[in-house]
């Protein structure tokens, strides 16, 4: 949409804008107020910082401005772009024919004082899921120091406060990722995060990422593998010394170099313009000192810069010719990954021009596959607008290595839930995928993907075959922009305990349907056990399409076990009280086996090792034992003794208040009831109010005899996302400390939905509470959140046996969805 720049159309100009389809879109987004625009092309009173949308009608004027000052979120199709100004920034804009409106309701959340939450101990005050910079130091040099055969962490340099004093700063630190144990060379990936400062979520994702590979090792096969024939080197926190600006809550981007700009908050040199290639080429960088993008004195001026710079160059070789349009050979080695927030973008070289760059095809490739995993929009970085000097260009550039960066989420400051419900999940698994296609990252990415792996039996005995099943998918891109060709299948190939890529002679595996004809085809092969030795292995399966492209590979484990002389864990699962038998499922780590329901016997072989066995039965609270000690030739006796379940609170919310303590507005309404007329709203007859911090707290109860403790409830919610939740709390102290179980948030939940949520952490205790509680900050809109049939149930001696013990009080149509809790 084109915004005319001149305010005497501006009145006008608006309602059209909010009429025509793009105006329509955003207003389907719901925008938190924005006030009038700068009448006369006048900034407001004050100096500011204030969060603008600025309307342009040339991208031209984008990059212009992106020269000086970084747009946060630029929405080419709509015409305007969210940045946060001080005054100068302001009267830039509109030297720059922007029409410019201050978002009042941003600015208010992002200049809003920070402080911690209750109770918050660790992490940035007011957003506990990020780990400060010590804490992320911590974190990393205690991995290191529990698992110095994962793990490494490595000093490469200093901070620009540290060179000036060594007792101020922090050093670039490493965390090295690999098997010590499996000898290389081995295929690299490396990440870096939060080089700007104010993005918080980058460097904990990686930092999760970490934990996630350490942490899963020996017990996972993917992460297995990765680690033991792939290195991941993880630079956590590219920027602490402005890191720690930002964590009192400044915009701080830059590095904290004060020889630019000097003693203002303005200082430092915009460490993603600084680097080598091409440093300052293209307009994509500012040299004024205090610009947000200020590329710094000279290339690599920075002592950050130079760290990740040499780093990079000692460890990767050099795979590119010094020609811009001379490609990286198509099997050049080594991942590079520089994550930002925000804006939901996977972006790849050049930055610099719009000129694709020479191994353009595979960088696009690999950019839409890693996209399929967060949904982000792929494309070459310059369509964002013109950057010279990047992690990026230089990664590239200089070495040839498979460029990228993240720009993560939704904000800089971006809130917790949203991180850990969707950005982390996501992104977990983009980063994933880029370790599994380190080793040549241009071929691999236009493969298909081995998904779905499984090995049955699970456990054989030796000589016994082991059927290996997996799907072969080649469809897996992200295609927002542009679309990724796509083969059917070829071929599928299976190795024992040896990755594809070195294995002798892999074995076949077979199209399910008999034919190799789609682009997504299940396959299976029988697995020879005979010969294998005693214990675990691993299956990788490699698929391949019919452009002889070969995907990322996949593991699963399988075990080989002589019953003659493997551990055996068995018992009986028994209903306590009774004594009579159960049909139940006992498992301990992957294996898992069924009783007899004749006489509740079950026997599970087992590698020898230490397990928490697990009873599970319907309508019986699960029960489990640590510390089983399985051992060579022995039978392990471990017998349960499982809880039915019942009721120990029900309420339907018909028959008035059962005993709630309701801050106000908390209410019992007819309005978009339930089963059938009534329930709790935080809003009554509207939507919520501002600045909310209200409770809905249940009576007290003693669950000292239940087990398997679990909450039902049905809702409804409306709660502008990332800035208004709901939260579920749960207390064992008679509601003096309260922790926080889940979180809700999202617009237009408005269909009523059951959510099933297992609470054993209030096992055994006296003094339990619940609450509802629903918090909001500034200018909002939405209905709020409604709740119905919240049911709290458990295991416990004193339960009836399994029948009938709930009235039909909740009347028809929900019954269903409680069966799962109550009987
Ligand atoms: O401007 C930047 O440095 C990046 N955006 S951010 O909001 N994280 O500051 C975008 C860089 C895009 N260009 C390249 N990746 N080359
Ligand atoms: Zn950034």
């Amino acid at each position: 949409m084109r915004r005319p720049v001149a305010a005497a159309a501006f009145a006008a100009v608006l309602l059209f804008a909010w009429l025509v389809p793009g105006g329509a879109a955003w207003a389907a987004d719901r925008p938190a107020a924005l006030a009038a625009p700068a009448v006369g092309g006048q900034p407001p009173a004050g100096d500011g910082p204030w969060v603008v949308r600025a309307w342009f009608e040339e991208r031209s004027q984008v990059a212009r401005l992106a020269a000086e000052i970084e747009p946060w979120e630029v929405r080419y199709e709509a015409g305007y772009l969210v940045v946060g100004v001080d005054l100068a920034g302001y009267r830039l804009l509109l030297d720059l024919g922007f029409t410019v409106e201050v978002d009042r309701d941003l600015t208010a959340k992002l200049t809003r004082p920070r402080r911690a939450l209750p109770g918050q101990v660790a992490g940035i005050p007011g957003y506990p899921c990020y780990r400060t910079v010590e804490e992320t130091f911590a974190s990393a040099a205690a991995l290191a120091a529990a698992r110095p055969d994962l793990a490494t962490w490595i000093d490469a340099g200093d901070s620009w406060e540290k060179t000036v004093d060594p007792s101020e700063g922090y050093d670039l630190m490493v965390l090295r990722l690999t098997n010590a144990a499996l000898p290389g060379p081995k295929p690299k990936l490396f990440v870096m995060a939060s080089v700007h400062a104010r993005e918080y979520t980058p460097a904990e994702l990686v930092t999760r990422f970490a934990e996630l590979l350490v942490g899963a090792h020996g017990s996972e096969p993917d992460p297995t593998w990765l680690l033991d024939h792939h290195e991941v080197h993880l630079l956590l926190q590219a920027n602490p010394d402005g890191r720690k600006w930002a964590e009192q809550g400044e915009w701080w981007r830059k590095n904290t170099d004060n020889d630019y700009c000097s003693d203002t908050s303005s200082r430092g040199a915009d460490l993603n313009r600084n680097f080598e290639f091409l440093w300052g080429c293209c307009g994509g960088s500012s040299g004024f000192e205090c610009a947000e993008t200020y590329r710094g004195p000279s290339p690599a001026s920075e002592p950050e810069t130079q760290a990740v710079q040499d780093y990079v160059r000692a460890e990767f070789p050099d795979q590119r010719g010094d020609d811009p349009g001379d490609p990286a050979p198509p099997d050049a080695t080594g991942v590079f990954l520089d994550v930002h927030s925000f804006s939901e973008l996977m972006l790849w070289p050049w930055g610099y021009t719009t000129d694709p760059p020479p191994n353009s095809t595979a960088l696009q490739t690999l950019g839409r596959k890693l996209a399929y995993f967060n949904g982000y929009y792929p494309e070459q970085a310059i369509g964002l607008y013109p950057t010279d000097g990047t992690t990026d260009d230089f990664a590239y550039g200089d070495l040839g290595l498979a460029a990228y960066t993240y720009e993560l989420g939704t904000s800089f400051f971006q809130d917790c839930v949203t991180f850990e419900d969707v950005i982390l999940p996501d992104n977990l698994r983009s980063l994933t995928y880029a370790a599994k296609v380190a080793r040549t990252p241009y071929l691999t990415a236009a493969g298909p993907d081995a998904l779905a792996l499984t090995a049955s039996p699970l456990v054989a005995q030796p000589g016994q075959p082991v059927l290996l099943g997996a799907v072969i998918d080649d469809t897996r891109y992200e295609n927002s922009n542009g679309s990724e060709p796509v083969q059917p299948v070829a071929a599928a190939r299976a190795t024992v305990d040896e990755p594809p890529w070195s294995a002798a002679s892999p074995l076949a595996m077979d199209p399910a349907d008999g034919a190799f004809d789609q682009p997504a085809e299940p396959v299976a092969a029988t697995l020879d056990t005979a010969g294998l030795a005693d214990g675990r292995h691993t299956a990788f399966v490699e698929g391949e399409d019919a452009d002889g492209n070969r995907g990322a590979p996949s593991a699963v484990f399988f075990w080989v076990l002589d019953p003659a002389t493997a551990p055996i864990i068995d018992g009986f699962v028994r209903e306590s009280g009774s004594g009579l038998p159960l049909a139940a499922t006992v498992t301990a780590a992957v294996f898992s086996t069924v009783t007899d329901p004749a006489t509740g016997y079950y026997s599970l072989m087992v590698p020898p090792g230490s397990y928490t066995v697990t009873a599970t039965a319907e309508d019986y609270a699960p029960a489990s034992v640590d510390g089983v000690e399985a051992v060579a030739s022995q039978t392990v006796r471990v017998d349960f003794d499982l809880d039915p379940i019942c009721a120990v609170f029900a309420d339907d919310v018909e028959s008035g208040n059962q005993g709630w303590a309701a801050d106000s507005p908390w209410a019992i309404t007819d309005e978009s009831s339930h089963s059938p007329s009534h329930s709790w709203t935080d809003s009554p007859g509207g939507n919520y109010s501002n600045l909310r911090d209200d409770a809905l707290v249940s009576p007290p109860f003693d669950l000292s005899a239940v087990s398997g403790t679990t909450l039902g409830f049905w809702h409804i919610y409306d709660l502008e996302p990332g800035y208004d939740f709901g939260y579920l709390e749960t207390s064992t102290d008679g509601g003096g400390t309260w922790s926080t179980v889940r979180a809700f948030n999202g617009w237009n939940q408005t269909t009523w939905t059951a959510e099933e949520v297992a609470l054993s952490q209030l096992d055994g205790q006296g003094e339990v509470r619940l609450r509802f509680r629903l918090e909001t900050d500034v200018s909002v809109t939405g209905d709020g959140w409604h709740l119905d049939d919240v049911v709290l149930a458990g295991g416990s001696p004193g339960c009836a046996r399994p029948a009938p013990i709930f009235a039909d009080d909740f009347e028809s149509g929900d019954l269903s969805a409680w069966s799962s809790v109550v009987p």
